[in-house]
Formats: C-alpha cells, sequence, structure tokens
C-alpha cells in the first residue's frame, strides 16, 4: 500500500482584530475547497487561526482575554470548518486558544481526521515573549502572560498510514521538540505559526535573517530526525504589525520541496512519501545504534547554561 499523502500548508493572510471567526472560517473553508480540487489529503492550517495574533496586545481585561479562546471544539464558529473537511475527506490540522472547563489556557492544535474526529491534541510547550508590559520593546508578545506551557508533550499519532506530529511555532527553533517526536518514530510534523517580521527586542534583524533562521530550524529538524516537516505561516500585516509568510514543505534529507509565494490565503502543496523517512532512519539517524544517552543528561537536568569556572 502507498504511504504517499499529498498535503497542503493552508497558509493565512493576516485576521484583522474586528475579523470574526465566521469570516475567517469561510476563507479556511475555501482553502479546503482548493485542497480538495488539487486531491490532497490533508492540510495544516496555522497556529491559532481562527483569529488576529491577539498576544500582541496588553489587555488587563479577563473577560476581553476570554473572548479570543474557544471554550469547545468544535463548536458553532468552526462546525462549517469541520463538516466540509469531512465531506472531503481531507484530514486538517489547526491551531486555537483552548480554554479549559476547569480554567486553563493554552496555544492549542488538533488533528482531525477524514471522518472529522478529533485524533490528536498538542499544547504548546516553548511558549516565546513575556507576561507584562513591556516599554523597551516596539510591539508586544504576551503569550507567557495568556497561556500555560502544555502539559501533554510531544506525543505521536498514527493517522492515515503514518505516524504524525505535531509542535507550534517557536516550538519549531528548539531541537528537542523534533528529537522527542523523532523517537517515537515521527514521519509528517504539522506546525503552524505567526512570526512578526522584525525582533521587536533589535530592530536590525528584519525579514531575511528571520527567515533565514526559520528555514534553518525546519531543514535541520526534518534532516535530523528524518521527517517531513510541514510548516504553515499566518502572514501579512495584521492592523499594522507585519507577520512573514514563508510557508513550506520540507523533506525527511532537509530539502525544501514546496513553499509559499505570497504572504496571503495561499496552498503550498506536495506529495510526501512516508516511506521516504526510512533511509535516514535506518542509517545515519538509526537511534538505536548511535545515541549516546549517557553524555546527554544536561539535556533534561538543567535548563540555563552552566558555565565552566573560570581559571
Ligand atoms: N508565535 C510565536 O511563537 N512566535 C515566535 C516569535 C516571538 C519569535 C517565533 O518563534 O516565531
Amino acid at each position: 500500500m502507498s504511504r504517499s499523502l499529498r498535503v497542503a500548508a493552508a497558509q493565512s493572510g493576516p485576521i484583522q482584530r474586528a475579523d470574526s471567526r465566521q469570516a475567517v472560517v469561510r476563507r479556511m473553508v475555501d482553502l479546503l475547497d482548493q485542497a480538495k480540487a488539487q486531491r490532497c489529503d490533508l492540510v495544516v492550517f496555522t497556529e491559532l487561526a481562527l483569529t488576529t495574533f491577539f498576544p500582541r496586545w496588553y489587555l488587563t481585561d479577563q473577560a476581553e482575554v476570554d473572548s479570543w479562546f474557544e471554550r469547545e471544539m468544535p463548536n458553532a464558529a468552526t462546525r462549517p470548518l469541520f463538516e466540509r473537511a469531512a465531506q472531503h475527506r481531507i484530514a486538517i490540522s489547526f491551531g486555537y486558544a483552548e480554554l479549559t472547563p476547569d480554567g486553563h489556557r493554552y496555544n492549542t492544535s488538533i488533528l482531525v481526521d477524514r471522518d472529522g474526529t478529533i485524533v490528536g491534541k498538542y499544547r504548546k510547550v516553548h511558549l516565546p515573549g513575556h507576561s507584562e508590559f513591556d516599554p523597551q520593546r516596539s510591539f508586544q508578545h504576551l503569550e507567557k502572560r495568556y497561556f500555560e506551557p502544555g502539559d501533554l508533550g510531544f506525543n505521536v499519532w498514527r493517522s492515515m498510514g503514518g505516524i504524525l506530529g505535531m509542535c507550534i511555532c517557536n516550538d519549531r527553533r528548539w531541537p528537542e521538540t523534533y528529537r522527542v517526536m523523532g523517537l517515537q518514530g515521527v514521519e509528517l510534523i504539522m506546525l503552524g505559526y505567526n512570526t512578526p517580521s522584525v525582533n521587536s527586542q533589535k530592530p536590525s534583524e528584519g525579514p531575511e535573517q528571520r527567515m533565514f533562521q526559520h528555514r534553518l530550524s525546519l531543514q535541520a529538524g526534518a534532516y535530523q530526525n528524518s521527517s517531513w516537516v510541514v510548516a504553515t505561516a499566518k502572514c501579512g500585516v495584521e492592523d499594522g504589525h507585519p507577520l512573514f509568510g514563508g510557508s513550506m514543505i520540507v523533506n525527511p534529507d532537509g530539502e525544501v520541496v514546496a513553499q509559499a509565494n505570497t504572504e496571503d490565503d495561499e496552498l503550498v502543496v506536495a506529495d510526501c512519501d512516508l516511506d521516504a523517512t526510512k533511509f535516514g532512519k535506518e542509517t545515519v539517524f538509526d537511534f538505536k545504534r548511535h545515541r549516546r544517552i549517557e553524555h546527554y543528561g544536561r539535556i533534561t537536568s538543567q535548563t540555563g547554561a552552566i558555565l565552566p569556572p573560570e581559571s
């Protein structure tokens, strides 16, 4: 049986603060229809796909904060997306802000199978930014204010004949993200991101350098774990704040096989042969044969760097 999946990264153009979830879902359904016309099996939407990237706003009213969160999934706004995906027999993944019944808030993504059933959930582990208003920054990035670090770890799921994993945005910059999934045999990693085009703490770091770091992270993660990586942006200018595009699909050799041309709603499609992950997993990255865990203790026993003593 062929283990090739036709996968689309469904890049999102900007979502303004005033845009309704219903309007956003209509755009997502339109991308799903395009994916159906291209015979896609799986469509990967972005991080916080239903709203503007609200962590750029410093909010003190909890009711206003909670207005950006979803209390159940699917809900009235997203049901048309679930229904159209199931009708097309397309699996999807997308991100949203999750408010749990017991009051926890996470930056979450889910995997929905071809029948419209949620089969996987991931909650963002590496939350960037800060928790209080920072006057030194040219704009805010308040993920640490609005979300708790994810509590589910980096799981993988057997779906559509393969082993699939998820992470979200800043997670893609951390080798631990990919390796924990790699150690579970991951064959395709899905991720969405909202990345400002400039560094709010370093104006000289602009779109070119940030795109280089984005590609570097995705390509290294794919190669070093011999996995496909599907990365989907929300991009364009949201209420005056530019986010870069660069949605792409990277093969298990670390090569970019498809990438976005715009900073708007756009499908980026590639045929992902999951058997192409085998060679790397059985040779240079045969973890069982080559990993030397007796030397990796610091990875899980400390966070910050501990410098050697001065001589
Ligand atoms: N949404 C994000 O996680 N954005 C971060 C920015 C703040 C650097 C990212 O890693 O792209």
